[in-house]
């Protein structure tokens, strides 16, 4: 027995993905990917708010391979809080197909952060969803964006839907490129061309250092697996408007799943019907995440 236990009534990642009918163009990146542990390796963090299966980087480059993409944007999770070492050492055995996003606090020295760089790391994430964190004032952010800035590193956002209005400004008013997980996560009941989903094409529109992460159907899915019919139109939409500040990920391992674990195969099939052009997929999947986290 290791150290840690899955939560009760965890569910552990899809073992046995199909084939993905869609196939990949060469140089596809998955831009949203974790890996978790394993735990006695790279112990979970103590603040954390839920205990995953290990799901260690073997098995995502397996994964990789079986799906076809040639890269990863790896993201660190919250179980890990802002001890990034099991997200460092996945990037320094990719051999250059991995980049990172880290989570971080002031107790970095700029030393640390450059070492982290020069690792892969190209982006922090900031969490504002309160099932997964204890969010901060946004002075907190801000100081951190002073010393990321410096490396050419971008931000990344997670909130919900109902965290925009109040967090607007602040968000508005970070000076680097700006990435918004799982399109702020919609309520994709509500009307695509509603007051709700405006206000972040809104956001997109408005602020071109806005990028969006058209991932996570298997989350916001009312109508669930494997087509996720709902949420075609929002990532659609936003594909559509804004074709070259989009990114796709599987997500991998799915953390905090309630439903059902998404076969991964199925969600690669899922990417034309949001992407119905194949220069869309080709901005989508390649050109940039390329531009976003190699070009340096
Ligand atoms: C995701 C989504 C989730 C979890 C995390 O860092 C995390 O723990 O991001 C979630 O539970 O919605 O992007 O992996």
């Amino acid at each position: 027995m290791g150290k840690f236990e899955m939560d009760p009534g965890w569910i552990a990642y899809h073992q046995n993905p199909s084939q993905p009918a869609y196939r990949l163009p060469p140089g596809a990146v998955d831009a949203h990917c974790h890996v978790f542990g394993p735990g006695d390796v790279f112990p979970y963090a103590a603040e954390r708010k839920y205990t995953p299966n290990d799901a260690p980087k073997e098995a995502l480059f397996k994964l990789r391979d079986f799906l076809g993409f040639e890269r990863n944007v790896i993201v660190q999770a919250t179980c890990h809080g802002s001890d990034n070492s099991a997200l460092l050492d996945a990037l320094r055995a990719s051999n250059g197909r991995a980049r990172g996003v880290a989570t971080i606090s002031q107790d970095f020295t700029d030393e640390a952060l450059a070492d982290m760089h020069e690792q892969g790391v190209r982006g922090v994430r900031f969490n504002f969803v309160r099932r997964l964190v204890n969010p901060k004032p946004d002075d907190y952010y801000f100081r951190l964006v002073e010393r990321i800035a410096k490396l050419g590193w971008h931000v990344v956002i997670y909130f919900e839907a109902e965290d925009l209005d109040e967090r607007w400004d602040f968000f508005t008013s970070l000076p680097t490129t700006v990435v918004v997980d799982h399109m702020g996560r919609p309520d994709v009941s509500k009307p695509v061309d509603g007051p709700d989903f405006q206000r972040f094409t809104t956001l997109m529109t408005k602020h071109e250092n806005f990028w969006c992460k058209v991932t996570c159907p298997e989350r916001l899915s009312r109508t669930g697996p494997d087509a996720y019919e709902d949420v075609i139109p929002f990532a659609r939409t936003v594909v559509e408007h804004f074709p070259d500040r989009v990114l796709w990920g599987t997500d991998w391992p799915h953390p905090n799943m309630t439903t059902h674990a998404p076969n991964d195969g199925k969600l690669v099939d899922f990417i034309p019907h949001i992407a119905p052009t194949e220069v869309l997929r080709y901005k989508l999947l390649v050109t940039n995440p390329i531009r976003l986290y190699w070009n340096q």
